[in-house]
């Protein structure tokens, strides 16, 4: 927790509960959201680097990168951590704009003069482009030359950007990025009632609200309260190096000054990857923060993190050359529209038709915008553990149903139940277990100390930090009951893990990966590639998405 952050949560703390006092000490590491460069005029430069895979390979790539650095406050979420824009980075800049605001982006073409012209397309708008030479597609930058794109966006959404310039091999070596256009109007429905309410409970329980705004698009049915992007790609290491070998070959024929040197003509089939990557990062390298100092050429992370109830925009774009089944486990994924096209109901103008997806399949250049959600109704047993008899005021938190089921009054915006499943309020899991939890239910769990239960599952069918604890029977909470068990019977399961600590995060990891188990390995090794942890986290662990 940073010290402005502290500050807030002591203040906070004052105003709240008790109980809540110690679950605000928690926090630790910062997440993701969507992070971008918010501005109206653009300037970009493409560029040759080197981008890391978690199996210690340097690949030689090209990418769009910031001709200049932007200044502070562009940068968004504003309250990013030391962010910054390389010239050169995969996936490009996200470059974040709104709805009927001209956009103009200039692209100097810095690539190795053998890699010969370059450009970008922004499917989907009307672009004019000043500048350059005419391509196949659009202008082109010659080496060392500029070409401006200018547009307006005229509908919101999530869409993809890439060059249309020798494409196969372009997009290949990671020649690609996002745009996200924000609504001009903002629905009413996305800042009153439970969407509001959110942004409360959010602040009362010290978080920052991170989102770029409200909405996804100008409809009451696409209001969100958390956001993450996922740009999906593949790399065939051949092709690059390949492309280095015939870079490094013209340059030293054009050094000698030979009157005939030859043109780049790099082979993009057969197509064989090897690294899979989720923000132009390969698991587990997509889960360290966003603009961590050793991907100097990889800002963007893919780690998502949300409360039970949250409405979570994803935004999800198809980089590569290939179809990437990407499943979120833990529910499916609504989408509100694609390539920035609502999809609404033919019969009823209020209503979206967007399909339920169990795997949001991208095709090569597709975009869409979803909403996930996990809420924990269903289990059939208290995910909180909370336990009717305890003396503990934690464990006896009540559970007041709204019309749709869920504890989401007034009285529940300062509590770590907010929005927790009434129906199963007090259900107890567990037969007879060790701590302050509700016993006779119907499940005997295993001895903890034969098992061994990896980096994400800590063993624990509980939520957040207070319930795990309590049903360890070893509580740091100073309410909890009995809390002196620590270290004498009971004290044992369940165990923890080091990604997901008891003590502090304890939520529900669920994998988000891709259904081509190809594309869950580094370099053919598992696990790695297309693959990250989601996290549902109870309200006390303060999700940070500052970086
Ligand atoms: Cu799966």
């Amino acid at each position: 927790m940073r010290a402005t952050n502290m500050k807030k949560a002591i203040l906070k703390t004052r105003l709240l509960a008790p109980m809540v006092a110690v679950a605000l000490l928690l926090t630790a590491t910062a997440f993701a959201a969507a992070p971008g460069i918010k501005a109206t005029s653009f300037a970009l430069t493409a560029q040759a680097a080197y981008v890391s895979q978690p199996d210690g390979q340097m690949i030689y790539s090209w990418g769009y990168g910031c001709a200049q650095a932007p200044g502070a406050s562009a940068f968004v979420p504003q309250t990013t951590t030391a962010p910054f824009c390389n010239t050169m980075q995969v996936p490009g800049p996200t470059l974040i704009v709104t709805e009927g605001v001209p956009v103009s982006v200039a692209l100097t073409n810095n690539l190795p003069v053998g890699a010969g012209n370059t450009s970008i397309l922004f499917p989907g708008f009307t672009v004019n482009a000043t500048g350059g030479v005419q391509g196949l597609l659009t202008q082109e930058a010659a080496p060392n030359t500029t070409v401006t794109y200018t547009f307006t966006p005229t509908s919101p959404g999530t869409r993809a950007y890439y060059s249309g310039t020798q494409s196969d091999l372009q997009v290949e070596m990671g020649m690609y990025g996002a745009i996200i256009v924000l609504p001009k109007t903002i629905p009413t429905a996305c800042t009153t009632g439970l969407a509001a309410a959110n942004v409360t409970v959010e602040g009362n329980f010290g978080e920052t609200d991170f989102r770029l705004a409200p909405a996804a698009y100008n409809s009451p049915k696409a209001c969100y309260d958390r956001e993450y992007l996922f740009q999906f790609s593949e790399i065939d290491p051949n092709i690059h190096t390949q492309a280095l070998a015939q870079i490094n070959a013209i340059a030293a024929c054009k050094a000698a000054s030979t009157p005939i040197c030859p043109n780049l003509d790099v082979p993009t089939e057969p197509y064989h990857p090897a690294y899979f990557m989720i923000n132009g990062r390969s698991m587990p390298d997509d889960m360290d923060p966003n603009y961590s100092p050793q991907y100097p050429h990889q800002p963007y992370n893919g780690n998502p993190h949300m409360h039970p109830g949250e409405q979570v925009l994803l935004r999800i774009i198809g980089q590569g050359r290939w179809q990437h089944p990407f499943h979120e486990h833990g529910n499916h994924v609504r989408i509100l529209g694609r390539d920035g096209n609502l999809i609404q109901s033919a019969t009823d103008a209020n209503s979206l038709a967007g399909p339920l997806l169990f795997t949001t399949t991208t095709t090569p250049g597709l975009a869409m915008d979803g909403i996930f959600y996990w809420t924990g109704r269903g289990l059939n047993w208290d995910p909180y553990g909370h336990n009717p008899n305890s003396t503990d005021p934690v464990a006896k938190l009540s559970c007041i149903p709204d019309a749709n089921g869920y504890n989401t009054g007034v009285a529940a915006q300062s509590q770590i139940n907010y929005y927790e499943w009434c129906a199963d309020h007090n259900k107890p899991v567990q037969v007879a277990p060790f701590g302050d939890v509700a016993g006779g239910g119907p499940v005997t769990l295993p001895d903890a100390n034969i098992l061994t239960n990896g980096a994400w599952y800590g063993g624990s069918p509980y939520l957040g930090p207070n319930a795990t604890q309590r049903a360890t029977g070893c509580s740091s909470d100073p309410y909890a009951n009995p809390k002196t068990t620590c270290g004498g019977t009971g004290s044992t399961p369940p165990s923890g893990t080091i990604a997901n600590p008891p003590g502090s995060e304890a939520g529900f990891a669920f994998m988000w990966h891709s259904h081509n188990e190809r594309e869950i390995t580094t370099n053919n090794i598992f696990p790695g590639g297309m693959m990250m942890m989601m996290l549902v986290d109870s309200r006390e662990f303060q999700i940070d998405e500052s970086n």
